[in-house]
């Protein structure tokens, strides 16, 4: 296929995955509306339809809690081929809702949006929204300025290996039984295991059984983790909502000083043995035992750290196709499953924000290739083997049509 025959069935999949204002993943294996996908879906549909991108983001914020909180997946119609639905989760919402978050990257896009279509009046509607889901931020998955999550799922990283410490301390005894419904749509050996499902449906239990009491969730819950992406893309998220602050005349102090906050508080993640930014167990102070795709988010919140970069280079240089989700000498690398080893070209494209804010040309410009080749000879799915490009998990994904529009080709 030509690159403008990739363009017109990239907007084909973000039209086609559009189930009325908002945007669906993927059909079968995703079929809610998902929260950083929307964003990114937004800023693929900002190259070609300006209103569809306003109106992804206006979805998404409407079903944002009283408290700020704006949840992972909101199931507007009914859907039984996804597993856990919205009576797993009872949060009783409407419309319903999942009991957790997803990273904050909306003020990021929505800023990158608005550059390009210079709808002022759109993002200024967007504004309040973004800074009750940054306060909430703050509020409830901040400890002293370290950015948390209190599943895997929050971090939109699920199996990565960076949860292993917290996940080992999850007790699944009063799980019972259950039916997963995503290895009946992609191949069961690039999926989570069970023992993953058995903990992250412990943690959603956890939540209902205590009415999604944030307090108690973030002080006696079954999995507190410092997320080393969230800290970045919360820092990144700050500063862009501080400029935004300032284009419309608002005061920009309040976000920005949440971006100073979390960042003096960087050093907490800091593994001194793996010389990196790392996920750390909050209940137990243990760090991941490998670098992970998160620390190459540093450069979007204008952290540059020489050792760390080094040890990021060195992961990359393993493989032939993108950041790799985990580092390819650890232990636990696995290239087609999950969060454990490929490459995501929907992260790639995050990273290179970063790169381009910092100027690294060069860097951004081999990340931008490799991931268009994996797209090209590959086709627009999930994610990818990072080492020989092999497809994995679904296909005509949203958000890989969404960055290839916006970013990759
Ligand atoms: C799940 C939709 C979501 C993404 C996450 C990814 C996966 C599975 O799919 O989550 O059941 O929520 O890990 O980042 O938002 O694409």
């Amino acid at each position: 296929m030509t690159d403008d025959a990739l363009d017109a069935d990239a907007r084909a999949i973000l039209t086609g995955n559009d189930k009325g204002g908002y945007t669906i993943p993927t059909e079968g294996l995703y079929p809610f509306q998902w929260n950083w996908d929307s964003a990114f879906a937004a800023w693929g549909f900002s190259t070609f339809d300006a209103d569809r991108a306003w109106t992804e983001l206006d979805t998404l914020f409407s079903a944002q809690w009283d408290t700020g909180m704006v949840p992972h997946i909101i199931f507007h119609k009914e859907d039984d081929g996804y597993f856990p639905g919205p009576d797993v989760w009872g949060t009783g919402t409407t419309p319903a809702s999942s009991g957790i978050s997803q990273p904050p990257v909306t003020a990021i896009l929505a800023r990158l949006i608005h550059e390009r279509t210079g709808d002022t009046e759109r993002l200024r509607a967007l504004y309040p929204h973004m800074l009750a889901f940054h306060r909430w931020w703050r509020d409830w998955r901040c400890v002293n300025g370290v950015a948390c999550v209190t599943h895997p799922w929050e971090s939109g990283r699920d199996n990565c290996p960076d949860w292993d410490p917290g996940m080992a301390n999850v007790d699944t005894s009063g799980v019972g039984d259950y039916q997963r419904r995503d290895t009946g749509h992609v191949d069961a050996s690039m999926r989570p295991g069970k023992e993953d499902y058995d903990r992250y449906l412990a943690i959603v239990y956890y939540g209902r059984e205590h009415g999604w009491d944030q307090a108690k969730i973030l002080h006696e819950g079954p999995f507190l983790m410092a997320d080393p992406a969230i800290q970045f893309i919360l820092i990144r998220a700050n500063r862009d909502l501080a400029a935004i602050a300032e284009l419309l005349g608002e005061d920009p102090s309040e976000p920005r000083a949440m971006a100073d906050e979390i960042e003096a508080a960087l050093p907490e993640i800091w593994n001194e043995e793996l010389q990196a930014y790392c996920a750390r167990d909050m209940k137990t102070g243990e760090f991941a035992k490998a670098i992970s795709s998160g620390a190459a988010l540093g450069l979007l919140a204008g952290v540059e750290n020489a050792a760390m970069e080094q040890k990021l280079g060195a992961m990359w240089d393993r493989v032939t196709y993108g950041i790799p989700s985990n580092d390819p000498a650890a232990d636990s690398f696995d290239p087609r499953r999950y969060w454990r080893g490929p490459t995501w070209p929907v992260v790639n494209a995050l990273i290179a924000v970063g790169l381009s804010s910092a100027g690294r040309t060069t860097e951004e410009a081999r990340l931008r290739r490799e991931t268009a080749e994996l797209i090209r000879n590959g086709g627009f799915f999930e994610y990818f083997d990072p080492i020989d490009g092999t497809a994995c998990g679904g296909d005509r994904f949203t958000w890989t049509a969404a960055i290839w529009l916006a970013w990759a080709s």
